[in-house]
């Protein structure tokens, strides 16, 4: 093969490369649903936030970041060995139209070094990074409320569950 055939063959593959581009570069827009992050009590440094993440084209949720912790990791819990135990993740994979839960258990945005106590009540600001297929990042700002460590209920079972039950 002589090297200017080399060369349009690459150019062929190059221009096919861009046209597919072009094609596919519908927008990956991110829905979030219903965020939050959990309490904590005096003097514990390290919390979680839990959301639905939907996005309308393939793309994932590469980094998160936040002011109330010196450092934030998207993480995954699972069961290995008997064991819950949770690992960062370079990524968590959103395939287009599907949700995914961030849930106590499962998926979470983790918190370490927070700064000050998450009180229910208060709201946490934080931005959530999301790649598309074609690599363009997009950051998203979430306002995400605190709630007490037993909010971990299902939908439904919400505020007025409970009240006067504690003894
Ligand atoms: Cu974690």
């Amino acid at each position: 093969m002589t090297k200017t055939t080399l060369t349009s063959h690459a150019l062929k593959l190059l221009c096919l490369a861009a046209l597919s581009l072009v094609v596919s570069a519908a927008r990956a827009d991110v829905r979030v649903e219903d965020p939050w992050v959990r309490a904590t009590v005096p003097g514990q440094s390290a919390s979680g936030a839990f959301m639905r993440l939907t996005s309308s084209a393939p793309a994932k949720l590469v980094s998160a970041s936040a002011k109330i912790a010196d450092s934030v990791e998207v993480h995954e819990m699972s069961m290995t060995d008997n064991v819950m135990r949770m690992k960062q993740i370079p990524a968590l994979d959103l395939p287009a139209g599907k949700t995914v839960e961030l849930a106590p258990g499962g998926y979470h945005i983790m918190f370490f070094k927070l700064h000050s106590q998450l009180k229910d009540g208060d709201t946490v600001p934080m931005t959530l990074v999301f790649e598309d297929a074609q690599g363009k990042r997009s950051s998203v700002d979430v306002q995400a409320p605190v709630r007490p460590l037993t909010a971990a209920m299902p939908a439904g079972h919400g505020a007025h569950a409970g009240h006067g039950a504690h003894k």
